[in-house]
């Protein structure tokens, strides 16, 4: 339970890494006595150096108890762990008995720590006897495994984040690192402070706060990565920038520069001028580091665009040196742990092929286990599909939210709600997917267990237990191997503890490392309880001749030619272009604040203040044609489904295209559900889903009337359009309706629970305005306004007076002397809009660095300061997109 002991920590503190992104921060945690943590940098962590963004500083503040799942549930019916582990094994047991190994299906998560993710492969690949266990970087990363393989015969990233602040040149590419990867960001931010010769390109259709730092931002067409990159390496060579010494270790040159010679660049949407600047970039900094996420990932083109990006890589060497090299940043905290231990269903363990019988041989007998699948197993979306038509009778989910996250949503929930058997180990039950489990397995969660991370940079960092599991919970790895026992197994899964099963997947990539794989940390097999204790974070290959642990630069691949492989591509659109019923390319992504179905970022009222419900931007040309208004409702629709979103007009989008972020889900949202939309078009050679081109219609949504309410008790909204949020001392929830309801006051008791509350109210029928105030005791506990227009007031003011006895509420405006700081900004020093504008009107403060000195916003993630920069530029009362 303790970290190693060094200066930085001080008493009390636990060294542990963040819960979310694949920066994988070092963070020092410490119980704060009421059941949550105090939290801050770990100054010795090499990932982050004491920086935390708004989401790891806030992560003591997820750490309640409300709604959390605490004991197994079987068909609803609390169950002991004895009775819900035997009934799961014992289903598992007679499905495959019955039907044969592949009638069943895991399907598991990039956050679950490497010690769960070991036993969860190790179960169904070794001892079930089936590969059908994918994983939801299925959704996040395949399509880089897929191109990594393809390159270097082995998925392994290249270089280190020390080369993002040694490079000339950072070009990022389908990456809006500033918001998802922020601490990564803000390190490529001092880099380029202290050395102003550095550049950075982004290429992103939109133009987002990553751009804040571009000195060229190319707002490519959806998809074309191939056709820029193509053209790269096409002048690569007509400029004679190959390497041609390094060329001896490559195949395969002369097939992808005649595939990169004939594309057709015009595809890019981009014009010459701006592609010339960008090769001439390119090709005249020696130093580059192209990186590449989800732009470039999640689409049906996405392994090519990843051999795109490698190929002008390998011909010029700039790979595995200092500040060169493609590097692909992981958007889970254990998305590379996961790949380590072979958690994909094409995948085996520890770096090891399933498709190769050696290394099936190798791992059978290390396991001793009785059967191993021939082959590989059903990739995710393939995977649902089975589910839905009853081929997979029995599926685990563990640590992900599938009902919302995958492409057809809708579809995948109605094909789990079917299926013979769910299971789903999560840390909440209040999940779309979690609603559909016949039983439900408390998992502990982040800061309740123990376990290992490998980051971006193949950075391998324990998590640590802070706080004891509440309730019943277990860790994942332990539940999994209770499982494993009670199937028939007892000594394969018999782990006092997460180091022991951190020791097994040590020695077994010693296995792998005599065959040749590139992942050997056998050097920890060894390692006791104190040494996993005090593990401190480390780079693998931690030793050898691999200096710096960057890859590839000495000629060495993993493919059986030893040789690196050029591949040949071909540019091609997205599988599905907008035509005249559905003309919008919908794009969608994450925001700033939130951490995908915000299970555990939305437990956070800090972080809910940025933007508290889904919104889809559109351009300004585009929302005036179809008559939308900025803060109204849009409707989006395709044949997979349907949403409604607040509409933010900005010309941060390009025309035609509309982009709308992922988070929101049934429990927060129920329209807000992006991937109902998102068709399961996928990559032909990684299985990875085209999550960001979609055609839909976009319409009006025909609202009689709008609301926004405030309460101190969850509100239970029923109307077309709803969206809920902790807020301080409550909740906050916006709403929209085309049937208006009879009695506004009968209503607002329904919605908020109250059918005692004494009820204030002023009508203004004329204006056909409600507002109603509901008192218990003299004190506000919830207030409801109503409007045919969308509802302008100060949500952060109305969620302040919450319990207090102000009787002013009603009037839905900051009191005088009390300003109103409107939506926060900066979610970690809780400064507003309204705060930070009012400091720039008034000439207080011009630059983001003297409203940083003056208000303290901006002063420590730093994620906020592209809104600020935004905010001086416009200097003008910014459009909200109806945050707090
Ligand atoms: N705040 C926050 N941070 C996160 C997460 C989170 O939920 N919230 N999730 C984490 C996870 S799991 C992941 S995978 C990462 C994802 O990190 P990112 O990949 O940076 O995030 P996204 O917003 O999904 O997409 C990035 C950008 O790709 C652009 N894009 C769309 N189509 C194209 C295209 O065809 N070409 C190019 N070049 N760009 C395109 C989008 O406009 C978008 O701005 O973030 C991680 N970090
Ligand atoms: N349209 C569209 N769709 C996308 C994307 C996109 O950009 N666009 N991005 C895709 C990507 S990159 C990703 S990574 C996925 C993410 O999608 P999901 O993985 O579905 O999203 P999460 O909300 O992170 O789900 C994690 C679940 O695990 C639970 N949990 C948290 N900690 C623990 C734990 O310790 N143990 C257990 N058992 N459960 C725990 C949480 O409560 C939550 O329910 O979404 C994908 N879907
Ligand atoms: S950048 Fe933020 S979310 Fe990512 S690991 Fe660091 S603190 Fe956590
Ligand atoms: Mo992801």
């Amino acid at each position: 339970m303790t970290g190693p002991a060094h200066l930085s920590a001080q008493p009390g503190e636990i060294r542990t890494t963040c819960a979310y992104c694949g920066v994988g921060c070092g963070v020092l945690a410490k119980p704060d006595g009421q059941g949550g943590l105090a939290v801050r940098g770990d100054p010795d962590h090499p990932a982050n150096r004491g920086r935390l963004c708004s989401k790891g500083t806030a992560l003591g503040e997820t750490m309640g108890l409300e709604d959390r799942l605490l004991h197994p549930v079987i068909g609803g019916v609390r169950a002991d762990w004895d009775t819900a582990l035997n009934h799961v094994a014992d289903r598992f047991r007679e499905t495959i008995a019955e039907h044969g190994p592949d009638s069943v299906a895991f399907y598991v998560s990039g956050q679950m720590t490497t010690e769960d993710y070991y036993v969860a492969n190790k179960l169904m690949k070794g001892f079930i006897g089936s590969a059908n266990i994918d994983t939801n970087s299925r959704l996040c990363m395949a399509s880089t495994v897929a191109g990594h393989k393809r390159a270097f015969g082995t998925d392994t990233v290249p270089g280190t984040y020390e080369d993002l602040e040694l490079a000339d040149l950072v070009v990022l590419t389908g990456s809006n690192l500033a918001w998802c990867h922020p601490v990564l960001y803000q390190r490529i931010v001092a880099a380029k402070a202290a050395r102003p010769a550095m550049r950075v390109v982004v290429i992103d259709p939109r133009r987002t706060a990553t751009c804040d730092i571009a000195d060229l931002h190319l707002a490519i067409a959806p998809g074309a990565d191939v056709a820029l990159f193509n053209a790269l390496l096409a002048e690569i060579d007509r400029r004679g920038a190959r390497d041609p010494r390094f060329a001896r270790h490559l195949d395969g040159m002369a097939e992808a520069l005649a595939a990169a010679r004939v594309e057709d660049v015009s595809l890019t949407g981009l014009s010459a001028a701006e592609i010339a600047t960008f090769l001439d970039m390119w090709i005249g900094t020696e130093k580059v580091v192209t990186v590449f996420s989800q732009g470039v990932n999640q689409s049906a083109s996405g392994s090519d665009k990843v051999n795109a990006i490698i190929n002008c890589h390998l011909a010029t060497g700039r790979i595995g040196q200092p500040g060169m090299g493609p590097f692909s940043v992981t958007g889970q905290p254990n998305a590379m742990g996961g790949r380590e231990v072979g958690g994909l269903a094409n995948a085996l363990a520890s770096h090891l092929d399933i498709d190769n019988p050696a290394h099936r041989d190798a791992v059978q007998s290390f396991w001793n286990a009785p059967d191993m699948p021939a082959g590989a197993g059903l990739k995710a979306v393939d995977m649902f599909r089975a589910v839905e038509r009853g081929e997979i009778k029995a599926l685990w989910i563990i640590c992900t939210n599938p009902a919302m996250s995958m492409p057809e949503a809708d579809r995948v929930r109605a094909a789990i709600a079917n299926c013979d058997f769910a299971a789903v180990s999560d840390i909440t039950a209040s999940t779309d997917t979690a609603r559909l489990a016949h039983v439900l397995l408390p998992a502990a969660g982040w800061g309740e267990r123990d376990g290992s991370v490998t980051n971006s940079d193949r950075t391998i960092s324990r998590q640590r237990a802070v706080l004891p599991a509440p309730g019943e919970a277990r860790p994942d790895w332990a539940i999994l191997a209770e499982v494993g026992q009670r199937m028939g197994w007892p000594g394969a899964f018999d782990w006092p503890d997460a180091a022991a099963v951190f020791r097994e997947h040590a020695a077994l990539s010693g296995v792998a490392g005599r065959l040749g794989a590139d992942f050997d940390i056998s050097d920890h097999a060894a390692l006791d309880a104190e040494g996993y204790a005090t593990l401190a974070p480390f780079r693998w290959p931690a030793a050898g001749a691999r200096q710096g642990g960057r890859f590839f630069r000495d000629g060495r691949f993993f493919t059986p030619s030893g040789r690196g492989r050029m591949i040949p591509v071909t540019a091609r659109p997205p599988v599905a272009e907008p035509d005249g019923n559905h003309p919008f390319q919908l794009n969608t992504g994450r925001i700033r604040d939130q951490w995908h179905s915000m299970t555990r970022s939305g437990r956070s009222a800090r972080l809910n203040r940025h933007m508290g419900e889904p919104f889809v931007e559109i351009h300004p040309e585009d929302a005036e044609r179809l008559g939308l208004v900025p803060a109204g409702l849009a409707e989006l629709r395709n044949h997979a489904g349907r949403a409604v979103l607040r509409v933010l007009v900005t010309d941060r989008v390009r025309r035609g295209e509309v982009f709308a972020p992922i988070h929101w889900s049934g429990e927060t949202a129920p329209t807000g559900r992006v991937d109902a939309l998102v068709t399961a078009h996928v990559d032909p050679v990684s299985g990875q889903p085209e999550s960001k081109a979609v055609p839909v219609s976009v319409a009006p949504y025909a609202a009689r009337w709008f609301g926004f309410a405030v309460t101190q008790a969850r509100p239970v909204p029923e109307c077309g359009y709803w969206a809920r949020a902790r807020v301080e001392g409550g909740w906050q929830v916006e709403m929209a309706g085309i049937e208006t309801p009879e009695d506004w006051e009968e209503e607002a008791r329904r919605l908020f629970g109250l059918p005692d509350a004494q009820i204030m109210r002023v009508s203004d029928p004329a204006r056909g305005t409600e507002r109603l105030a509901l008192m218990e005791e003299g004190r506000l506990v919830a207030a409801l306004f109503v409007s045919p227009e969308p509802v302008a007031l100060s949500r952060a003011h109305l969620a302040g007076m919450l319990g207090g006895e102000d009787r002013q509420a009603l009037s839905g405006r900051a009191a005088a002397g009390r300003p109103d700081p409107g939506p926060v900004l900066c979610a970690c020093l809780g400064v507003g809009v309204n705060t930070i504008r009012e400091a720039i009107v008034t000439g207080r403060a011009t630059s983001v660095a003297t409203i940083s000195e003056a208000l303290g916003a901006g002063s420590n993630c730093g994620s906020c300061r592209p809104e600020i920069a935004a905010l001086i530029a416009a200097a003008r009362p910014a459009a909200t997109p109806r945050a707090a």
